[in-house]
């Protein structure tokens, strides 16, 4: 699993012949070293599929000739590589000096970089080179990986071993790991990582520190990617020995800008800071009675000279507030809108409570049109079954990015707000580690990839990029049946764990299994039973005008369907409604019946993915298909324990009998 989609292992005879007879060399004539990275992936990658070996050399036909317009060669074929941007490419079957060959060619090196991996991608699949006319650029400027890794190694919500930076040994030693997760990333697109924890540590940029980020930052620079850092908002005080974080200070002011200095001084093209402020006790500009406007605006002050950006955190919510958690970010940041300065981009969950299996898209999307805000996945399953379970997330966030906001009318959906912005982005929760298959699991390669995609092109379809991965990874021929499994198993989670809109019914703290029967942890917006609010009458969180109103927050077109319980999908009812157990569902099923029904639906597509999965032994190699089937095994027992834990709690809750065949738990 080491090698994740960039495997490279031949290709059958005749797509090999026909792969080859398109790359019979590489030919560049730049000395850039993302161009030689790019010259190089492509000779490893195609030598592999092929079982040839291809190397630099002259042109001929069938020649893959890359660069920018500095090569002669590319500047004589007139391509309109201005119109592409930093990063965009264009791979073209062209003839050069009258000879049939494939050119891949961009404005600057890291686009040809792009395009390499993308004929890699369509040789993988098996596809014919022949014919090409792809132009591309990306949607979306900010691709960002969030990583939570801890300065002693520990990864928050991370299911995949220990971080990958061994702060430790570098700046001394680095550690080739290092490169080939740059080169992953690269390989779909993704130009950015946040290296530390939201939950900062100060230490991260103490000098000590920003040595080892700097040697980082000089490994990934060739393959397109600029490292960021999380700030800890009380940094003045506890590394810069100052009596506050006031952002009005001038003092305080002044101690971020010598630290940008300072940082930039190292690291000529970093990013800037990501900030979770006021938030799960987090410091922040609240603390001074400040707005998080202000608290942003004053790093962005900081970091604007150098170009960095803040990307500042909209996940917040406060215990002692009696409003629905599901509304407060709203509530706080919908009033700020054209508050903050130029560098600033707001990061909002895809939905309004957090990484749930399914949420609604997060009612700030749409409702701040003079604030670019860029949108949080979590990559990393937290609340889908951590590593163990097979979960592919594409189709969680296409269904976000194709929500329609309604604003400032129809068809305006969260992805098109996200590219519309002047600073857009997308910003993925990683969930990869030091375990040998980067993710923790097989099939958790999938949603780092498919992050890397739609970050690239939001319209992407999930369909579509679990394909390819499944080509990628698993070889062309089982591409199809893979990718099957894959699009039903997000559903397959919600429908065992939590259907019909319910949302946080987890276990306390690790969020691994179930606990609706919570109750009694000292904050309220912690226990699940503030979120399901089941009753002898009936279930769910009442967010209409009788209830929260969260329904409100969102446009009027919305708000009206999705405020009726006889128009809002039944995906979720429950977040919007409370409703009685007797209530008819579109099914003809009572409520308490298709409860159970989804419930079961849940475990039976899971026994149905072990089918499918034993179906393709023998046609992937041995140990890794061995290693899914254990995980599906795990996933089918816990399927059936979140069923039953959760239907013999709400039975007892409502008074209804069991059904048959749940083993209450002991
Ligand atoms: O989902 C919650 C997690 C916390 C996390 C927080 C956040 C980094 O349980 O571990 O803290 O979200 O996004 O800030």
């Amino acid at each position: 699993g080491y090698d994740l989609w960039l495997r490279y292992r031949p290709l059958p005879a005749a797509q090999a012949d026909a792969v080859a007879s398109k790359a019979t060399t590489v030919v560049r004539d730049e000395d850039d070293e993302t161009i030689r990275l790019a010259a190089a992936e492509l000779e490893r990658g195609l030598s592999g599929l092929t079982g040839r070996r291809i190397a630099g050399g002259d042109l001929g036909e069938g020649a893959i000739v890359i660069g920018t317009a500095r090569s002669a060669r590319i500047a004589a074929l007139r391509l309109p590589l201005a119109g592409l941007g930093p990063e965009g490419y264009l791979v073209r079957s062209v003839t050069v000096e009258g000879r049939p060959v494939t050119v891949i060619a961009a404005d600057r090196p890291v686009g040809v970089l792009y395009g390499a991996f993308r004929l890699l991608r369509i040789a993988q699949a098996g596809q014919s080179l022949d014919r090409l006319a792809i132009v591309e650029r990306p949607r979306l400027a900010l691709r960002v990986l969030n990583h939570w890794d801890n300065p002693d190694r520990y990864v928050e919500r991370g299911y995949a071993g220990q971080s990958l930076w061994d702060w430790q040994k570098l700046p001394g030693f680095s550690d080739p790991r290092y490169t080939d997760y740059a080169r992953a990333n690269a390989s779909v697109g993704i130009n950015g990582a946040v290296l530390n924890n939201v939950n900062a540590s100060p230490d991260m940029l103490t000098p000590a520190f920003l040595t080892k980020v700097e040697r980082l930052a000089t490994i990934f620079r060739p393959w397109g990617i600029r490292v960021y850092l999380s700030a800890k908002f009380s940094a003045p005080i506890e590394i810069g020995g100052l009596k506050t974080a006031d952002p009005l200070d001038p003092a305080v002011a002044a101690w971020w800008r010598a630290k940008a200095d300072e940082i930039y001084a190292r690291i000529p093209d970093f990013g800037g800071f990501l900030v979770k402020a006021n938030s799960e006790g987090q410091p922040g500009p609240g603390d001074y009675g400040r707005s998080h406007a202000e608290g942003a605006n004053m790093l962005a002050a900081a970091l604007k000279p150098h170009g960095g950006v803040v990307m500042w955190r909209a996940f917040v919510y406060a215990h002692d507030k009696p409003e629905d958690r599901a509304k407060q970010a709203y509530s706080e940041f919908q009033p700020l809108d054209g508050k903050f300065a130029d560098n600033v981009i707001v990061q909002v969950k895809n939905g309004p409570i957090d990484f749930q299996p399914r949420e609604p898209f997060h009612p700030l999307f749409g409702a701040m049109p003079r604030t670019p805000l860029m949108m949080e996945v979590q990559i990393t399953k937290e609340y889908l079954g951590f590593a163990t379970h097979l979960a592919y997330l594409g189709p969680m966030w296409e269904e976000v990015l194709r929500s329609d906001t309604y604003r400032p009318r129809r068809g305006m959906t969260v992805a098109k707000v996200l590219a519309q912005s002047r600073l857009s982005g997308m910003a993925g929760v990683a969930n990869v580690g030091t375990d040998r298959n980067w993710s923790g699991s097989q099939f958790d390669q999938a949603n780092w990839y498919a992050f890397g995609r739609m970050a690239w092109n939001p319209d992407d379809r999930a369909s579509d990029i679990a394909r390819d991965w499944a080509a990628m990874t698993w070889g062309p021929a089982v591409a199809d049946p893979v990718a099957a499994m894959m699009l039903q198993s997000r559903q397959a989670v919600v429908d065992y764990m939590m259907p019909l809109g319910l949302h946080h019914l987890f276990a306390t703290g690790h969020h691994y299994g179930p606990g609706p029967w919570v109750d009694d942890l000292a904050r309220p917006d912690w226990n699940p039973v503030y979120y399901h609010k089941a009753d002898r009458a009936g279930i769910g969180f009442d967010r209409t005008r009788s209830g929260s109103d969260a329904v409100g927050q969102y446009a009027p077109a919305l708000a009206k369907r999705w405020g009726d319980p006889a128009t809002v999908p039944e995906d979720l009812l429950l977040w919007f409604h409370h409703v009685p157990w007797e209530r008819r569902m579109a099914s003809g099923r009572t409520l308490w019946e298709e409860l159970v029904a989804r419930y079961d639906r849940g475990v039976a597509e899971v026994a149905a993915m072990q089918g499918q999965w034993a179906a393709l032994r023998g046609r992937v190699d041995e140990q890794r298909h061995d290693e899914v089937s254990q995980f599906l095994t795990i996933q089918r027992a816990e399927a059936q324990w979140w069923r039953d834990a959760c239907i013999a709690y709400f039975a007892e809750v409502s008074g209804r009998a069991l059904p048959a065949g749940v083993v209450p738990p002991t």
